[in-house]
């Protein structure tokens, strides 16, 4: 029997498209991007262009499994789910015993952002009362920084992309990350608009823009000072909109401006004097000027402040006030229903201690009260993702640790578990979608039955609590059910008609308010360059961390992969090699050649990469695309054996691009 099943991309992708999913016979055979979905219209990525390999793979997990080598060796045998269950309740419950919940850490993220299977971990951790995992491993810098200029205003909505004839496209590698972005782009290409791509390095993106500049790591606050240094000297500023809407404008020229003259941020940046005044000038003399920010610039000690300092830009020249201005740096649908009747905070009794994911490696080796006895991973993939390797892979590997990872695939974090549960994928599960790049929103239905045992987080941890002796009727509920019970209380945002369509299994766009781009949701009620809440009233440029080393570490998105999801696909990392990219002049002056083995290094360890000459790569940087899973990397180490489990200044956020490293040939 064939049919067609629309559904919706789990990943952690700004885009979250529409899918059309083809199934035969019980399995998922096609699957194609929606064309009524109004962002996907009708596109795939890569990556999702053949979802069905990864839903169907031959390395699909497909009963629980129990460890039979030692940890790391990745040996296990098969067991039934009662003995799984059976296993994982006396542990927990001796490890209680002695020591109390806090002993248990769940560590989970976005392996899928359905709100349901991305939060069922959350009201059973609570109730257990394990300890909290603090979930700032993407980009908490970057919202705190648009938080700090424009408090809760609504982001603008992509479609403004058509109508601005600059478009800058800053620290976003969108060609692999927000591929759909590219519609809207060409829209406005079509009708004269130009392009500016800010970034590290030359990357696959910058084939679509028209000009590229390149800034030194960590600098992009300098940069936008240095712009509005220009736009005030020259009298480019918006007075009108700055005198309406704007808060702490003259401050700003007066204290802090005139510390940024274009040649003082030139020594800053590595930007030519000429090309700050010409982006500056053609910035503030644009039409309708859209800046898309990604997250690279804010993943750095100074990460909040950089991000802060960008998103005075348009207030400074009234962007805001035209069709096809502004500034997006993600968008936020929270307010649409109540993800509180996932998480159900108030499940914990007792405050308990929170733990950073991203200093997994510190809680797991140092010495803490009480201990970590017991690791519950799902949605992640640490031993990959989570900076400092060594050290995360030095605590994974304790005896005394009971691991649990539930997976999709033997992921290089599943290969140190104790306990292995197969878990589903989208295709087998419900859940309820909505986006951080765009306003749609979608419910999805399973597609396909559960491909072996798989289940969901929801049905296993509905099934935890009852082994447990968790007796909330909360746990009884299906995926559905609880979907349809927050379908039943929507916010005014989500009125009753278009309730049908989220039934439906179709995609919603939530309408904007009239006039929002000029609504200023802060405290005084306008942008805020000068914010009395912060330390620093105004911005400023604070230096990058950096390490005691010779060249940047730039570890940027691989189209191929998200996070190190699809590792599992032979037809998107065949011939693979973890590439590390360097200037020729650099590669020169080492006597280094194209395709040789080098290894980076810094003080927390050593990485074995093929080298890559490219003049692509401005000097004084190395390039590195992708996080492989190990059996990729010939040094058994990869790319966050280099980073560091440094937060950034506000946010508690990662900083895995504030790092150096050393490079030296491999033997
Ligand atoms: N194909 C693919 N898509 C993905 C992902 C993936 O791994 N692969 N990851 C997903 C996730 S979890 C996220 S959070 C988003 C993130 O996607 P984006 O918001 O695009 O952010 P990043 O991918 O972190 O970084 C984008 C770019 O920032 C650049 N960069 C680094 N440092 C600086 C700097 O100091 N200044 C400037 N101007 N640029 C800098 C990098 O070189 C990179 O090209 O993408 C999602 N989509
Ligand atoms: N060096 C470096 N490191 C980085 C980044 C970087 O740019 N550079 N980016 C960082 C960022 S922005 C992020 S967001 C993190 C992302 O880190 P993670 O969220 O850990 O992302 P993934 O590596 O995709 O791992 C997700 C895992 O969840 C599993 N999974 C998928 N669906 C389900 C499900 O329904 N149930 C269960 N139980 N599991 C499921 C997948 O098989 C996959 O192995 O990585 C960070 N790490
Ligand atoms: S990964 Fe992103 S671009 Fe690709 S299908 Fe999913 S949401 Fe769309
Ligand atoms: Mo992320």
């Amino acid at each position: 029997m064939k049919k067609i099943v629309r559904s919706v991309c789990p990943y952690d992708c700004p885009d979250t498209c529409g899918l059309l999913v083809h199934v035969a016979d019980g399995r998922a055979v096609k699957v194609e991007g929606d064309p009524d979905h109004p962002f996907t219209r009708g596109t795939l990525c890569p990556k999702m262009a053949h979802y069905e390999r990864t839903v169907h793979s031959e390395r699909r997990i497909i009963t629980p499994l129990r460890r039979i080598g030692s940890k790391g060796s990745g040996k296990f045998a098969p067991i039934s789910w009662e003995e799984a269950f059976e296993r994982i309740t006396a542990n927990w419950n001796g490890i209680i015993a002695q020591y109390g919940a806090e002993a248990i850490l769940p560590y989970s993220y976005a392996g899928t952002m359905g709100i349901v299977q991305r939060n069922a971990g959350h009201p059973f951790f609570y109730s257990l009362g394990a300890s909290r995992l603090e979930r700032t491993i993407c980009s908490p810098a970057k919202g705190y920084g648009w938080n700090a200029v424009m408090g809760q205003t609504m982001a603008p909505h992509t479609n403004e992309i058509h109508n601005s004839d600059l478009i800058i496209l800053w620290g976003i590698h969108a060609l692999a990350t927000n591929i759909h972005s590219m519609h809207d782009i060409n829209i406005a290409k079509k009708q004269g608009a130009k392009v500016w791509l800010i970034d590290t390095y030359e990357t696959p993106t910058a084939k679509i823009a028209d000009r590229m500049i390149i800034v030194r790591p960590g600098t992009d606050g300098a940069l936008a000072l240095g712009m509005m240094h220009v736009i005030a000297r020259e009298n480019l500023a918006d007075r009108d909109f700055i005198g309406q809407h704007v808060q702490g404008y003259e401050e700003l020229v007066t204290t802090v401006l005139p510390k940024y003259s274009p040649e003082i941020v030139s020594e800053i940046t590595g930007i030519a004097v000429g090309t700050i005044e010409e982006i500056a000038r053609q910035y503030a003399t644009a039409g309708a000027p859209f800046i898309r920010m990604g997250s690279g610039l804010s993943r750095y000690s100074n990460g909040a402040m950089n991000v802060r300092t960008i998103t005075c830009l348009p207030g400074v020249v009234g962007a805001w006030g035209k069709p096809g201005g502004g500034l997006l740096t993600g968008t936020s649908t929270d307010a649409a229903f109540a993800t509180n009747m996932v998480t159900h905070e108030e499940f914990q009794e007792q405050p308990t201690r929170s733990i950073n994911m991203n200093k997994l490696g510190q809680a797991l080796n140092e010495v803490l009260d009480p201990p970590i006895k017991s690791l519950y991973v799902y949605n992640s993939n640490p031993a990959a993702i989570a900076p400092d390797q060594n050290l995360v892979l030095q605590g994974l590997v304790r005896e005394d640790l009971f691991t649990v990872v539930h997976e999709r695939f033997i992921t290089d974090t599943a290969k140190y578990a104790d306990i292995v549960l197969p878990a589903t994928t989208s295709l087998e599960h419900s859940d309820m979608y909505r986006s951080y790049g765009n306003y749609v929103m979608q419910r999805a239905y399973p597609a396909i039955l559960p491909v072996g045992q798989a289940k969901s987080n929801w049905e296993v941890f509905s099934l935890l609590a009852d082994a447990m002796g968790i007796n909330k009727p909360f746990f009884k509920q299906s995926p559905d059910d609880l979907i349809d019970a927050i379908l039943a209380k929507p916010s005014s945002w989500l009125v009753s008609t278009q309730l049908e369509t989220l039934q439906e299994g179709r995609p919603l766009e939530l309408s904007l308010p009239d006039g929002y781009k000029t609504q200023f949701r802060t405290p005084s009620g306008k942008i805020e360059i000068l914010n009395p809440q912060e330390d620093d009233i105004l911005p400023n440029y604070t230096k990058p961390h950096g390490d005691n080393a010779e060249f940047w570490l730039v570890n940027s998105p691989d189209m191929r992969l998200l996070n190190s999801s699809f590792n599992e696909r032979p037809d998107l990392t065949k011939n693979n090699k973890m590439f590390l990219q360097m200037n020729p002049d650099d590669a020169g002056k080492m006597g280094l050649k194209d395709d040789q083995l080098v290894i980076a290094s810094n003080e927390r360890g050593e990485v074995i990469f093929t080298l890559r000459i490219s003049a692509k790569i401005p000097p004084g940087i190395v390039v590195t695309e992708g996080i492989w899973w190990l059996e990729h990397a010939p040094g058994n180490r990869s790319v966050n054996t280099l980073t560091s489990q440094r937060l950034t200044d506000k946010g508690n956020g990662s900083t895995f691009y504030d790092v150096k490293v050393n490079v030296r040939a491999s033997q």
